[in-house]
C-alpha cells in the first residue's frame, strides 16, 4: 500500500502534471520531504508564491495537463490568493496542494501560527477562487477525494484545492482510482449540432471566434479542420491569441474591437452568425467593441453548455459539441489560405529612440531568422506589444490582467515545453515578480527577458496623463542581472536593441535581460485605442 502523500502525486501524475512548483513551510515539509525523495514528479522551488503560482498557471496553460502549486498554510496559500483567483477567471487548471496543520493539532485552546480567524478560514477563502476542494482528513477516502477534484480540475478547467493535515502524510491509502467522465447526452449533443449547423447554413457571412478553451481543452487541430470544413474564416478573441500558431486555417487574426485591426474588426462585427467556441465573453474580449455583439446571433459554446440564440443546451462540453459537428461535415480537400497578416518588422538599426513597434520589429526579425519562440507576457503596454508579434505561442493574463504574471509564467513555460521563451514585461510588474529571474540559474531556464522601461506604470498614465504618482524611480535592472545568475544589458536606441536581441538569441545557459528604455510617453498604438475606448465606454477621464 502507498501513503496519502505517494498516493496524491502518483495521482497527479496520472492526470498530466509534469512537477510541482512550490515554497515549502512547516505544515508542509512532511509533504515536500516525500515529494524529493519519492521522485514522482520534479520539484521547482521559487521565491516567492504568487510566483509559485503565475508558473504552475503557465504550465497548465502550455501543456494541456494540470499545474500544480505547493504551500504552506496561511503566510503561503493566502500569498496565492491573487494568482488562484486568476487561474479561476481565465479557465486554467491549477491544483493548490496547502499543507495544514495535522488534525490532532486543532483542537487546544491555543491559536495555531498562520491562522487567519479560524482553521478553516482558509478553506473558506479558497472556496470562492477554486472549482472543488478537498481536505484530505481520511485516509480511506482520500483517494476518491482525490479523484473527485481533479476530475473537476479537468473538466472544468478550474483550479482545485486540496488540504493536506500534516500529520496524515505518511499513513497507507490505496492509490487514487481512474478518473470518472462526464458525457453529456448524445441526443441532446446530436440536436444541439444539427441547430448549429442549420444557422450557420443559413447564415450569409459566418465566421468562428476561438477563445481559450479551445486551448484548454486540446482542441486546435479539431477546430481547425472544422473552419476547413465549413470555410469558415477564423479570429481568436484577445485572450485567444497564440491559438492556431501550428494548426492550419483561415485565420484572420485577433478581435480587439476598436484598439485592433479595422478587418478584423469589421469580418467579427459585421458577421451576422458567430460562432464562439470556448469564448470569455468579458470586457478585454468585448468592451472595446465598435458595434455590440448581438448575442442572439451568436453561437455560444463555453462552460460546459451551448446557446443558440435564445436555446439553451446544458451539459455539453466544448469537445462533445465540436466532435458532433466533425462527425456531422464532410472533410475537404483544400484549406483556404489564411489572410496574410503581415506584422511589422525589419527593424531600422538606427540612433533614434525606441517605440514599443521597434521591439515588435526586433522580435518578429528573430523569429524569421531563427524561427519562433513561445512568449509568456505580463499585463501592460508589453501585452499590447505582443500583438504585433507574429502569431506563436502565447500565456498572458489579458482579461483578468494581473501584474506580475510575466516573469514566472516564463519560467513555468519553459519547465513544461522544454522550450526557451520569451518574457515580456513592464518595469512596474518587473518590480513586483521579476527577482524570481534568480532561480533560473538552478534549474537551467535561460529566457530571454525584454523589459520595457519607461520608468512609470505607462498603462495607468495613459487613463491618467495629468497625474504623477504614476512614475516610477530608475532602478537600473539590467545592472542586476550578473548577480542573479544572468546577463543584463540596457538598451536605449534600435541598434542597440537589435545587437542585444542577437547576442541574447545566441547564448544559452544564463537568463538575458534586455532592459529597453523607452521615454513615459512612448506607447504602443494598440494600447491607446484602447485605453480611449474604455475611456469612453466607462466615462473615465470625463
Ligand atoms: N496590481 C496588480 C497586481 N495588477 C494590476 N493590474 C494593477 C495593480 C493595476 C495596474 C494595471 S496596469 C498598471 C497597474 C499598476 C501599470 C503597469 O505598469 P508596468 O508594468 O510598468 O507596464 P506599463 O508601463 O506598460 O503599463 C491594470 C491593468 O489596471
Amino acid at each position: 500500500m502507498t501513503t496519502m502523500a505517494e498516493s496524491l502525486l502518483k495521482g497527479l501524475k496520472e492526470n498530466g502534471a509534469e512537477q510541482i512548483f512550490g515554497i515549502p513551510g512547516d505544515f508542509a515539509l512532511p509533504f515536500f520531504k516525500v515529494i524529493e525523495e519519492s521522485a514522482i514528479l520534479p520539484l521547482y522551488t521559487f521565491s516567492h508564491e504568487p510566483g509559485v503560482g503565475f508558473a504552475a498557471d503557465a504550465a497548465a496553460r502550455s501543456g494541456g495537463g494540470i499545474g500544480v502549486a505547493v504551500v504552506t498554510y496561511g503566510a503561503g496559500a493566502f500569498n496565492m490568493v491573487n494568482t488562484v483567483a486568476c487561474a479561476y477567471a481565465e479557465k486554467s487548471p491549477l491544483v493548490v496542494v496547502s499543507g495544514a496543520p495535522g488534525i490532532s493539532e486543532g483542537n487546544d485552546d491555543m491559536l495555531l501560527h498562520h491562522q487567519a480567524k479560524t482553521l478553516n478560514s482558509q478553506h473558506e477563502v479558497f472556496k470562492e477562487i477554486t472549482c472543488d476542494q478537498a481536505i484530505l482528513n481520511d485516509p480511506r477516502t482520500a483517494p476518491q477525494e482525490i479523484a473527485r477534484v481533479l476530475q473537476s480540475c479537468l473538466e472544468q478547467s478550474r483550479p482545485v484545492y486540496i488540504e493536506f493535515p500534516r500529520d496524515l502524510v505518511n499513513t497507507p491509502c490505496e492509490e487514487v482510482p481512474a478518473l470518472a467522465h462526464t458525457t453529456g447526452h448524445s441526443d441532446a449533443i446530436s440536436a444541439c449540432a444539427r441547430e448549429v449547423l442549420e444557422q450557420l447554413h443559413h447564415a450569409t457571412a459566418p465566421l468562428i471566434l476561438a477563445g481559450v478553451e479551445v486551448r484548454r481543452y486540446g482542441l486546435e487541430e479539431k477546430v481547425a479542420e472544422l473552419s476547413r470544413r465549413l470555410q469558415l474564416p477564423v479570429a481568436t478573441t484577445f485572450m485567444g491569441r497564440g491559438l492556431f500558431s501550428t494548426a492550419s486555417c483561415e485565420l484572420i487574426g485577433s478581435y480587439i474591437g476598436m484598439a485592433g485591426d479595422a478587418d478584423v474588426t469589421r469580418a467579427v462585427e459585421e458577421s451576422d452568425q458567430v460562432l464562439m467556441l470556448g469564448v470569455i465573453v468579458c470586457d478585454t474580449n468585448f468592451g472595446v467593441s465598435a458595434k455590440r455583439l448581438d448575442m442572439r446571433n451568436t453561437i455560444n459554446a463555453s462552460d460546459r453548455q451551448v446557446k443558440v440564440g435564445y436555446h439553451q443546451y446544458p451539459d455539453i462540453s466544448l469537445a462533445e459539441l465540436v466532435e458532433a459537428l466533425l462527425a456531422a461535415t464532410q472533410s475537404v480537400d483544400e484549406t483556404k489560405p489564411g489572410r496574410t497578416i503581415s506584422y511589422p518588422h525589419t527593424l531600422v538599426a538606427d540612433d533614434n529612440p525606441i517605440e514599443p513597434t521597434d521591439i515588435a520589429r526586433a522580435v518578429n526579425d528573430l523569429f524569421a531568422s531563427n524561427g519562433p519562440m513561445p512568449i509568456a507576457s505580463d499585463i501592460g503596454d508589453c501585452l499590447f506589444t505582443a500583438m504585433d508579434m507574429e502569431n506563436t505561442h502565447l500565456v498572458a493574463p489579458g482579461y483578468y490582467a494581473t501584474m506580475g504574471f510575466g516573469v514566472p509564467a516564463g519560467l513555468g513555460l519553459q519547465a513544461e515545453l522544454n522550450q526557451r521563451p520569451i518574457i515580456l514585461v513592464g518595469d512596474g510588474a518587473f518590480q513586483m515578480t521579476g527577482w524570481e529571474l534568480g532561480n533560473c540559474r538552478r534549474y537551467g531556464w535561460d529566457p530571454i527577458v525584454l523589459l520595457f522601461n519607461n520608468t512609470c506604470w505607462g498603462m495607468l498614465a495613459t487613463f491618467q496623463p495629468e497625474t504623477s504618482y504614476n512614475n516610477l524611480d530608475d532602478w537600473q535592472f539590467a545592472s542586476m542581472a550578473d548577480a542573479m545568475g544572468g546577463d543584463g544589458k540596457r538598451v536605449t536606441t534600435r541598434s542597440e536593441l537589435q545587437l542585444a536581441l542577437t547576442e541574447a538569441a545566441a547564448k544559452r545557459g544564463r537568463f538575458q535581460l534586455i532592459e529597453i528604455m523607452m521615454t513615459p510617453d512612448a506607447r504602443s498604438a494598440t494600447l491607446q485605442q484602447f485605453v480611449d475606448a474604455h475611456k469612453r465606454r466607462t466615462g473615465m477621464g470625463q
